[in-house]
């Protein structure tokens, strides 16, 4: 009781709790044409905009299926872009990442993936797709990649295939860096603590106005000792 009235406390009153790692499915959002969209703290954008699709059926010629809905893009060269929406500093830890369209070859032969720093390094990869795309059929059509440890501390995350070849891409697994989540100032300080002594003082105050139970050892039955002032 007394941590969960701590919880709410913080949370209205506006000092942000970070969830340590973050999935971003794009399973919460329909199918559709978006330009940017928001999940679990950060921001994935494309210019003009990227598809949410939800399987095979969803375009022609058959796009990739993993059972769930997944962004694809419409142009591979213009970089879909992902950003802590809170401006924190994060990792990208793994993704998963398929061609487009069934059948239509040339595909997307290679996803270029930047990560931009603050202090203006940049780190790269690149994963080449396996050409293993059957839609509804049986294969899986994602593969599922990890990030080198170098991306990290990262302002944003770019993906990029040449040549205006389509992909598409899902789960990303990203956390903001725990070393990058602001210290409170003196005043956000007095503040907080204040709160914590409020949850404190009025999670005493209720259990002393309830009855409270004493069990003895070596006595049958139990005396009650009510505690109200
Ligand atoms: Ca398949
Ligand atoms: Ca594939």
């Amino acid at each position: 009781m007394f941590l969960r009235r701590i919880a709410v406390l913080v949370a209205l009153s506006g000092i942000a709790v970070l969830p340590l790692k973050a999935q971003l499915t794009f399973d919460s959002f329909p199918e559709g044409l978006y330009g940017a969209i928001g999940e679990n703290g950060f921001t994935v954008s494309q210019e003009p905009a990227f598809f949410i699709l939800e399987g095979s059926s969803s375009c022609s010629p058959p796009c990739p299926e993993n059972g769930t809905p997944y962004l694809a893009t419409q142009n591979g060269d213009i970089p879909v872009r992902v950003f802590s929406s809170d401006g924190f500093l994060f990792t990208i830890v793994s993704l998963d990442l398929a061609e487009q369209h069934v059948a239509v070859v040339p595909s997307c032969p290679e996803v270029t993936v930047t990560g931009f720093r603050e202090e203006q390094s940049v780190a790269s990869a690149s994963f080449s797709l396996d050409g293993v795309n059957d839609g509804a059929g049986p294969l899986d059509d994602f593969q599922h990649l990890l990030l080198p440890s170098e991306f990290r501390g990262l302002t944003s995350v770019e993906f990029v295939c040449s040549n205006l070849r389509r992909y598409s891409l899902a789960n990303l697994a990203v956390s903001p860096d725990v070393s990058e989540i602001p210290t409170l100032s003196p005043g956000g300080l007095v503040g907080l603590a204040l709160l914590i002594l409020s949850a404190g003082l009025l999670t005493l105050r209720q259990a002393k106005r309830r009855p409270l139970t004493l069990r003895s050892s070596g006595q049958s039955g139990c005396a009650l000792l009510s505690l109200s002032s």
